[in-house]
């Protein structure tokens, strides 16, 4: 549909972590999908999600992945810098 926004359909969906940031930010995927992270920064970084995942510390070009198999919204953040959040939801 021309008007759906980021939706994605494909079943494997990544995150970029660079510059203190997840990009993207937020990102809608259907259930399913397995997310991968990748640190592109020169300093370690975690992606969290309080009772649902937890990554061990990422050194550069580290990756973490995670698959959703129920919908909901997943607000994440690096427990190393709490003010890098992001949120995927499934949907
Ligand atoms: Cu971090």
């Amino acid at each position: 549909m021309a008007s759906q926004m980021t939706v994605a359909h494909c079943e494997e969906m990544s995150v970029m972590i660079d510059n203190f940031t997840f990009e993207p930010a937020q990102l809608t995927v259907k259930v399913g999908t397995t997310v991968t992270w990748t640190n592109r920064d020169d300093i370690p970084h975690t992606v969290v999600s309080a009772g649902k995942f937890r990554s061990k510390a990422l050194d550069t070009d580290d990756q973490y992945s995670f698959t959703f198999t129920s919908a909901g919204d997943y607000k994440y953040f690096c427990s190393l810098h709490p003010h890098m959040v992001g949120m995927i939801r499934v949907e």
